[in-house]
């Protein structure tokens, strides 16, 4: 059985490890939402398999203007965008890496001063989250959304397709769909925030509905082998809760299991917290589906051989990890202690607690 730097083909994609670099918001796009020569370089640091990650996926990027709930977050819905992101996946490229850009609409996680006009933040029910965001203000309370209409649904799956576009013209070797954390398609998964009485609301099948035409439009768009999802059955992140996530999980899974994807991205637990939150049977959901299996959250490299060895999954992503070292792979391959990251620096700001955190020399 595989550990954690042994090679895997997953899509079309020849990954030289399993060692896959999470998503991570770090706010440090520039004007207009367009990445910066800084986050090339960040990337960069991490792509390099034989130090680095064998997949990086990208911090989370709004695929809309609407798609935005924090400060300098990046998108992917503008040419200038575009044009900021090739040059980070050349780079990743030019070190032998691979990239996939995580596709993201915070719905109701958001605060008016981040939305065109200062107008409402959108979600499948005009349900205000109990949580916060990051704006130009520090943290604020998330601002009230209103509910979207059955009429707007299709411009917000045309919104996940023509991102994932602009993915493939920006040089990504794919998309990861966001549809964990309690943003937008994760609030309409969960009777916590969707309380819709039309086609996308009620019972399981109506609230997976969104999600999953919009994993067929990406999919007709740039083929399932470029296609990828992230979920996160039990987090109570962004307020997000709901009365049987086993039960909506398993129909998630069959559902994507049709679609051949090209991996199926699990955080298990608490997002960047406790494994062990909720009681769930993951392996219900793995057993379903037979795309390539990523797991994630809290992982140390004993207990990613472990379950690449069991069978467990197929993939092992770390978050945190690669925040401050840059050359994880090496430093969990050779057993040489880890940089700590400092949290003063995650959230936005320039190369501080984001490029100068030093490889091993
Ligand atoms: C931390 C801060 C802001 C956003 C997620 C995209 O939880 C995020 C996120 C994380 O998926």
């Amino acid at each position: 059985m595989p550990n954690l730097f042994d090679p895997i083909h997953i899509g079309d994609l020849d990954l030289a490890n399993r060692l896959v670099m999470a998503p991570l918001t770090r706010n440090r796009a520039g004007q207009n939402q367009v990445p910066t020569d800084l986050m090339v370089t960040y990337y960069e640091q991490r792509a390099n398999p034989a130090t680095g990650a064998g997949l990086i996926v990208s911090e989370a990027t709004q695929i809309s203007p609407q798609g935005q709930g924090y400060l300098d977050t990046p998108g992917i819905y503008s040419a200038e965008q575009v044009a900021g992101w090739r040059k980070v996946t050349d780079a990743v490229h030019a070190q032998g890496g691979k990239i996939v850009v995580q596709l993201w609409h915070v719905g109701r996680i958001s605060h008016t001063s981040l939305q065109p006009g200062g107008a409402a933040p959108l979600a499948p029910s005009a349900i205000q989250a109990n949580t916060k965001t990051f704006t130009a203000k520090g943290f604020e309370p998330v601002s009230a959304p209103r509910a979207l209409t059955l009429e707007e649904l299709p411009g917000i799956v045309d919104q996940y397709r023509r991102a994932a576009r602009n993915a493939i013209t920006a040089g990504f070797d794919g998309v990861e769909v966001h549809g964990a954390n309690g943003y937008l398609l994760d609030q309409f998964l969960r009777d916590g925030s969707n309380h819709r009485t039309d086609a996308y609301g009620g019972s399981i099948q109506n609230r997976a509905r969104l999600l999953i035409e919009v994993m067929q439009a990406v999919v007709d768009e740039i083929g399932a082998k470029r296609t990828a999802i992230r979920i996160s059955p039990v987090t109570p992140s962004n307020d997000a809760h709901d009365s049987n996530p086993q039960a909506l999980f398993n129909h998630v899974a069959e559902q994507l299991d049709k679609l051949q994807l090209l991996y199926v991205h699990v955080i298990e637990g608490e997002t960047g917290g406790k494994r062990d939150i909720a009681p769930f049977d993951y392996e219900a959901l793995h057993h379903r589906v037979h795309a390539p299996w990523m797991v994630n959250n809290g992982y140390s490299l004993a207990l990613a051989d472990d379950v690449l060895n069991q069978g467990g999954a197929d993939l092992v992503a770390f978050g945190r990890p690669f925040i401050g070292n840059p050359d994880l792979g090496r430093r969990l391959r050779d057993g040489v202690t880890l940089n700590a990251l400092n949290p003063a620096t995650l959230y936005g700001g320039g190369a501080a607690g984001y490029t100068d955190y030093p490889a091993m020399s």
